[in-house]
């Protein structure tokens, strides 16, 4: 399959690249896409170098994909040219993921609902994915009621220049522009995108809308707290969730064991569960310390880890194009394996 990417250039393109090498993904012809400024630079895929090209160039080229991760005004900016001109854009941004004309998609949950008409199709936000992977297969068997979350992510959420950011502060580097309002090394910030009205952050409320949507059952109750730490291998989510139904812990376990893309590590006593040190460049959701809510009914508490690059980006953007491709929903035209 011909395949543009674009925002080649930046953590998540990068991390698209090495996914779509790790999976041996069929590309035909690759088509990196970055802005005016990365034009004719080199990236590198499967050992050979590629050239830049304008996203002008990469609608020419005509690929049958693109995954876009270049921000959310580029994708509203450029994914209805690619769309126009019969390319599917897997969009990463948050630019049309509650668009109600727009499928946001986790293919373990809800792939099948895709048709070649789909031309725009949204990836969720990273903490969201995670933590709908691990809560689908829960819903399926005791109905979600509520949830409760508290996130710790990782600086790469935010992209290159706030990883730089980390490093600069821990090595006493004052020449290196911020990104974030205030120290984010030794330090823990309750604030991910921009502050709302209703006193939540965007991020916050991401989660709420596109676990619904994605879910598809506006009844589950969402409520969260997004946390910015100085860590970089991924994600992590402490959930409570209040069921339905009641259950039973190891039923939970085996649920879990059981569900397509997660990892369950859950062994206290050996002191073995997820971090974000160990899931990093996984691309499965890892989920632990599993125990019942001892102060109400029917409520489970779990700690929930990925690689927000990974399973919370790149792979899961990589997943739906695979999907595309398996169920003929794209014109892939000739595959070289
Ligand atoms: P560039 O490297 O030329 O700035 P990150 O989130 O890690 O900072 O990466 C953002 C990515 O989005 C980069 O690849 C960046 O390219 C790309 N990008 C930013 N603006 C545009 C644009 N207008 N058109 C295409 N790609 C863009
Ligand atoms: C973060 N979740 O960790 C954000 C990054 O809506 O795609 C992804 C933002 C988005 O900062």
């Amino acid at each position: 399959m011909k395949i543009a990417v674009v925002g080649a250039t930046g953590l998540v393109g990068g991390e698209i690249l090495k996914v779509l090498e790790e999976r041996n993904f069929p590309v035909s012809e690759l088509i990196p896409v970055a802005s005016e400024r990365s034009v004719g630079k080199q990236i590198e895929f499967k050992g050979k170098p590629y050239t830049v090209v304008s996203f002008e160039d990469a609608i020419a080229a005509k690929p049958a994909v693109a995954i876009f991760s270049a921000g959310g005004s580029t994708s509203l900016a450029l994914a209805p040219k690619f769309a126009e001109a019969g390319i599917t854009v897997v969009d990463n941004s948050s630019a049309w993921r509650m668009d109600p004309t727009k499928k946001l998609v986790v293919p373990e949950i809800n792939a099948n609902t895709l048709t070649p008409e789909d031309k725009i199709i949204a990836n969720p936000n990273c903490s969201t994915i995670q933590m709908v992977v691990a809560l689908k297969p829960l819903h399926d068997r005791y109905g979600v009621k509520r949830v409760v979350v508290s996130t710790y992510q990782s600086v790469t959420g935010t992209g290159k220049a706030a990883v730089d950011q980390l490093f600069a502060e821990r090595n006493g580097d004052t020449s290196v522009s911020k990104v974030y309002p205030h120290p984010i090394d030794l330090n823990v910030l309750p604030h991910i995108d921009v502050f709302l009205d209703n006193g939540y952050t965007k991020e916050e409320m991401k989660m709420v809308n596109e676990t619904k949507k994605i879910m598809g059952d506006d009844s589950i109750q969402v409520t969260a707290t997004t946390v910015r730490i100085p860590t970089i291998g991924g994600h992590s989510e402490a959930v409570n969730v209040e069921f339905k139904n009641d259950f039973d812990v190891t039923e939970v376990v085996e649920l879990l064991s059981n569900a397509e893309g997660v990892v369950v590590q859950d062994d206290p006593q050996n002191k073995v569960y997820p971090m974000p040190l160990t899931a990093h460049g996984k691309d499965e959701v890892f989920v632990g310390r599993i125990r019942r809510d001892e102060s109400q009914p029917n409520t489970l508490n779990m700690w929930i880890v990925a690689d927000n690059l990974r399973k919370g980006a790149a792979t899961n953007a990589v997943q739906i194009a695979e999907y595309l491709l398996k169920h003929n929903l794209v014109e892939a035209g000739e595959v070289i394996a």
